[in-house]
């Protein structure tokens, strides 16, 4: 049976979902709403927990992106076999949503302009330089990547990254070097970079 992905029209916690399935050569029906028009109420009703992204295979549904990022990872290659490093990766995808989640993007896309340059200088003085030279650290001991090769947990920062930089109009990683080069690697990969190609560029004002 069909793969179905359904979440909004912007990056946000669908695209490194997306890109790990065009990177596995996954064929699936990639159904996105836009934000202006959300809530859909009838989809909003449709969904598990009322929250996407909702995923689909054979018949049945998975919400949580990250559940889904780590089934779409294993179905990729791109979960390691060994348990323990599967619980590291388990703990980086955590730590980078932990960053994420300081951001409090709800209030920063719903908020006035000064509450957007408040939530931004916080997230630019506090938050990133927290977690970003810890990031950072951890990809440059592993060979530039969260376990010494290509998994998913390097996808998720990515997702985020490219989702930090839709929405403040900066590209954070600048001042990292392993990290940036990691977004770029990611986008490269010849798959991603087909897709990448293939979809409108994200907007958000
Ligand atoms: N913990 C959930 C969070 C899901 C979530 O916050 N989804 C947001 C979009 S990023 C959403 O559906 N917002 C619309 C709504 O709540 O009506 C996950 O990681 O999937």
């Amino acid at each position: 049976m069909a793969k179905k992905l359904q979440y909004f029209n912007i990056n946000g916690l669908g695209e490194s979902i997306r890109y790990m399935l065009h990177y596995g050569g996954h064929k699936f029906e990639d159904i996105r709403y836009e934000l202006k028009d959300w809530p859909i109420q009838s989809v909003k009703d449709s969904l598990p927990y009322g929250q996407l992204p909702l995923y689909e295979e054979g018949g049945k549904t998975l919400n949580q992106s990250l559940a889904i990022a780590r089934y779409v990872a294993s179905q990729s290659q791109l979960l390691p076999s060994d348990l323990w490093q599967q619980a590291v990766l388990d703990a980086v995808v955590h730590n980078i949503y932990d960053f994420w989640n300081k951001n409090k993007i709800a209030e920063y896309i719903r908020g006035d302009a000064e509450t957007k340059a408040a939530l931004k200088k916080q997230t630019f003085e506090e938050h990133i330089p927290f977690y970003f030279p810890r990031f950072e650290k951890e990809l440059k001991t592993n060979k530039g990547h969260f376990a010494g090769k290509l998994t998913w947990a390097d996808f998720i920062l990515v997702g985020m990254i490219e989702t930090a930089n839709l929405f403040y109009g900066e590209n954070i990683e600048t001042n990292y070097p392993t990290i940036a080069a990691l977004v770029k690697t990611i986008q490269n990969l010849p798959k991603v970079k087909e897709y990448i190609a293939t979809r409108n560029p994200y907007t958000f004002k």
